[in-house]
Parts: C-alpha cells; sequence; structure tokens
C-alpha cells in the first residue's frame, strides 16, 4: 500500500458521518475514515464499510499521511465545541492550501470565526451545510458550501459528484465567502419549520373543520402532490396519515401533539430579530412548536377557556381547494420572507450569493425539495437582481389567484376558532408588503409623544423634527434614538 492514496478524509462516523463516506465511494474517491473513538473506525471497516476501498486511520497524524495535497479533511463532528476542538488539532498537522470542511449543523457565526482565524494560515476553510437525513447523505444530498473561496475548484469534483441532482444539475454549487454555506442552510432549516407548519394546520382544518376520515385526507394530500404543492413533505404528509399501526388502527392519533426543536429554526428567527428582517412566518412556526410543548397547560385551559360554537356551513370541496391554494401562496410568502433575510445578511456581510443557485441547491436531495423551488430558480436566472420573490411575474399571478383563498381559510380559521399561525402570517405580511401607507405614523407620535424620539414629515423626508405635544415638557429631542 502507497502512502498519501486518499482524496479525501472525514472525521466522525456517527450515521450521517459513514453514509457520506459510502456515497463517495460509491463515486469512485478514496476516502480515509475516522473518529475520535478510534475503535469505531475499525468497527466501520469490518462491516458497513467491508468490500470497499475506504481506508482508515489511527491517529490525526495517520490520518493526514494518508492524504492527497492539497489535503482535504471534512468534520462531521456535533457543532461547537468538538468542532473547535479537532480543527485546533488540525491545524499544526496541515500546510499552506490544505482545506478543512465542517459539514455539521454549526452556526454560521462559528464558521465566519474560523475563517478569519485561519486566513493567515493559508489553510482553507468550509462551511458547509448538509441537507436530506440519512438517505440524502448515502445517495444524493444538498450540500451547500461557503468559506474560503479558493477552496471551492479543489472541493468541487467530489461534492458535485455525491450530491442530488435536479434535473441533471447538481444541487450543489458555491454559496459565497465566509459563513454564507452554514447560513444558507440555517435559513433551510427555518424555512422546513414553516412548511412543516402549514402541513400541520391544512391537516388541522382538515381535522377539525371538515371532520375529514385519515384515509381521506391522504387522498387529498396525493392529489395535492400531483400539482403545484408536489414536494417530498407533502408527500410524506400522505404516507403519514395512511399508516396503520401493529393493531390495525391509524397510528399519527396516537402521538403525543407536543413537538421538539433542535434550535435551527430558533437561529432563523434569532438572525431574522438581529437583521432586522420580517420573516414572520418561520417565527410562527418555531413559536407553534413552544405552544405545543405546553400539553399539560393547554389540557387545563380547555377546560375552562371558551371558543366559538359555530360549525362549518360551507362547501367542502370548496374549502379544501381554498386549503389549496391558501397553502401555496403561504409557501411562497415564506420563501419571499427568506429570501429577503438572505438578501440582508449578503448585504451585512459582504457575501455575494446567486439566489437562483441556492433555489436549486434545495430543489433537490434536502427536506424542502420540491416542483416549486424550480419556479424560483427560473424566477431568479431571469432576474438575479430579483427584489422580492412575490414581485416576480409567475409568482405575482400565482398569488393573485390565490389570494383571495388564503383570506377564506384565515377567516374561517378564525371563526371557528382553529389556531392556524403560520396561515395568518402569511396572509398578514402579504397585506402589509403591499401597503403603501401603515399606521407607523401613529407609533412615530406616539413615540415622540412619550420619549421625543422625534419623527419626520412626508413633505420634508430625512429631517427629523420634535412636537411638544402636551404644551408642558421640554422642546428637547432625543435625537439619539431614531431606530
Ligand atoms: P465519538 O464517536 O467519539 O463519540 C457525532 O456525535 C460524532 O461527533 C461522533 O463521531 C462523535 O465521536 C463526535 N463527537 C461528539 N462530541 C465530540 C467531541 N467533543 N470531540 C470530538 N468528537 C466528538
Amino acid at each position: 500500500m502507497t502512502e498519501a492514496q486518499a482524496d479525501i478524509a472525514l472525521i466522525g462516523l456517527a450515521v450521517m458521518g459513514q453514509n457520506l463516506i459510502l456515497n463517495m465511494d460509491s463515486r469512485g474517491f478514496v476516502v480515509c475514515a475516522f473518529n475520535r473513538t478510534v475503535e469505531k473506525v475499525d468497527q466501520f471497516l469490518a462491516n458497513e464499510a467491508k468490500g470497499t476501498k475506504i481506508i482508515g486511520a489511527k491517529s490525526l497524524q495517520d490520518m493526514v499521511a494518508k492524504l492527497k495535497k492539497p489535503r482535504k479533511v471534512m468534520l462531521l463532528v456535533k457543532a461547537g465545541s468538538a468542532v473547535d476542538e479537532f480543527v485546533k488539532k488540525l491545524v499544526p498537522l496541515l500546510e499552506k492550501g490544505d482545506i478543512i470542511i465542517d459539514g455539521g449543523n454549526s452556526q454560521y457565526t462559528d464558521t465566519q470565526r474560523w475563517c478569519k482565524e485561519l486566513s493567515p494560515t493559508g489553510i482553507l476553510y468550509v462551511g458547509m451545510g448538509v441537507s436530506g437525513g440519512e438517505d440524502g447523505a448515502r445517495y444524493g444530498p444538498s450540500l451547500m458550501p461557503g468559506g474560503h473561496t479558493a477552496a471551492w475548484p479543489h472541493v468541487k469534483p467530489i461534492f458535485q459528484a455525491i450530491t442530488a441532482k435536479a434535473n441533471g444539475e447538481p444541487c450543489c454549487d458555491w454559496v459565497g465567502e465566509d459563513g454564507a454555506g452554514h447560513f444558507v442552510k440555517m435559513v433551510h432549516n427555518g424555512i422546513e419549520y414553516g412548511d412543516m407548519q402549514l402541513i400541520c394546520e391544512a391537516y388541522h382544518l382538515m381535522k377539525d373543520v371538515l371532520a375529514m376520515e385519515q384515509n381521506e385526507m391522504a387522498q387529498v394530500f396525493d392529489e395535492w402532490n400531483k400539482g403545484e404543492l408536489d414536494s417530498f413533505l407533502i408527500e410524506i404528509t400522505r404516507d403519514i396519515l395512511k399508516f396503520k399501526d401493529t393493531d390495525g388502527k391509524y397510528l399519527l392519533p396516537k402521538i403525543r401533539d407536543t413537538a421538539g426543536q433542535k434550535g435551527t429554526g430558533k437561529w432563523t428567527g434569532i438572525s431574522a430579530l438581529e437583521y432586522g428582517v420580517p420573516v414572520t412566518l418561520i417565527g410562527e412556526a418555531v413559536f407553534a412548536r413552544c405552544l405545543s410543548a405546553l400539553k399539560e397547560e393547554r389540557v387545563t385551559a380547555s377546560k375552562s377557556l371558551v371558543g366559538p360554537s359555530q360549525k362549518f356551513t360551507g362547501n367542502k370541496k370548496e374549502f379544501l381547494e381554498h386549503l389549496r391554494k391558501a397553502l401555496y401562496a403561504s409557501k411562497v410568502i415564506s420563501y419571499a420572507q427568506g429570501f429577503m433575510l438572505l438578501r440582508e445578511a449578503a448585504k451585512v456581510n459582504n457575501w455575494n450569493l446567486n439566489y437562483g443557485g441556492i433555489a436549486l441547491m434545495w430543489r433537490g436531495g434536502c427536506i424542502i425539495r420540491s416542483a416549486f423551488l424550480g419556479n424560483i430558480k427560473n424566477a431568479f436566472s431571469k432576474s438575479p437582481q430579483l427584489s422580492n420573490l412575490l414581485l416576480d411575474p409567475y409568482f405575482r399571478e400565482r398569488i393573485a389567484d390565490c389570494q383571495l383563498s388564503l383570506r377564506q381559510v384565515v377567516a374561517q380559521a378564525a371563526l371557528l376558532g382553529v389556531p392556524s399561525p403560520a396561515f395568518g402570517a402569511a396572509l398578514a405580511f402579504y397585506d402589509g408588503y403591499r401597503a403603501g401607507v401603515l399606521p407607523a405614523n401613529l407609533l412615530q407620535a406616539q413615540r415622540d409623544y412619550f420619549g421625543a424620539h422625534t419623527y419626520e414629515l412626508l413633505s420634508k423626508p430625512g429631517e427629523f423634527v420634535h412636537t411638544n405635544w402636551t404644551g408642558h415638557g421640554g422642546n428637547v429631542s432625543a435625537s439619539t434614538y431614531n431606530k
């Protein structure tokens, strides 16, 4: 056996790491596997990797010696301190031009920090979002790499070979500088939260407003999946609805209605607040999970807090079509919000993001994969500087066709007492965004009234003035506080 034979090393032999290694091996790359608990390397080689070209390493030194130059080392370990520890250990073993790729769910700010710290050493750092779960990792994930751009030509052949393909195009392209890849992955996860919540609200309305049986709901989702809502999440919802437990009864109603979360949706919400972008639908989706977690409180409250006694009196078939259109419109609005956040973060961080490329990366391989992302890709390909997805001619027309249905759904949900925070957020944002005049004039007046925060007159933009609203108190404005 010759030394320096591996194309890439991968550290972290949990399920995602193992599957990515097997994927790379199946595409003809020689991978060197390593893990903190070194016994796992031998176990992997003797079992899952048996009969492949995969090699193992006994130490980081051993691993580095087995790599072709420029060396490529990919980490798939727990985000946070585990990544930091490995990077610190790797740096003294690597040289200028070598590449470290963090494929975990790291916060984009960690990736920014490592890019900055490693810049003087000439070691290149890539933070890459990986989506698609275990199956995706094995047979074609969505990959979102960002960081030191000089690394891209070296890692591109490997990543574009192992990624999912959408209409023959790889769902992996260079996202942008420093933390851009992990930021895009974070927004992807936030959008996933929004999509899931919207589907859950549609299910809730079918169940509690239309009193539909599960099999019937499954048929509706199956129909929806044949049209513009065609997506992985609609497809699995259909299958979940049909799924029967060992006792022959549906499994879904037996599952406790308290949602868990790992944090990436929350991070999207936090980023939205930090960048000042109204990503309201994802925010509501995160809060809906928090509310669901209050199971005992909800059960208690359900016995004392009143709601409407009204029943649905409309036409079921018509309402289902309203629901389909409301779901589609809300999805468009949610993605528009997600892209607004990307645009603002790109501006602040000097990332040169390719929005059409991002839509293509999400088009296949990942959890939010859908036909609809093909339309988003087209919108940005036609007009790369498109300021808002809602203004793209195709989506503007689709929303025009769906907005009355969204209103029907939100109104019925409110009248009948079925919570639909994501549908509601979508409609409120849509109406706010298309409003030439909002009541923020009153807000400014209130702020000036109690805090002398000043306001601008429509007739004199850029000029901040204060009014003595009460006739007493001072005329001095709080000029340092205009935001
Ligand atoms: P282990 O097998 O030695 O636990 C997913 O948990 C992966 O991250 C595993 O490969 C795990 O290694 C690794 N990991 C978790 N915490 C770690 C840490 N603090 N340092 C290094 N690797 C870690």
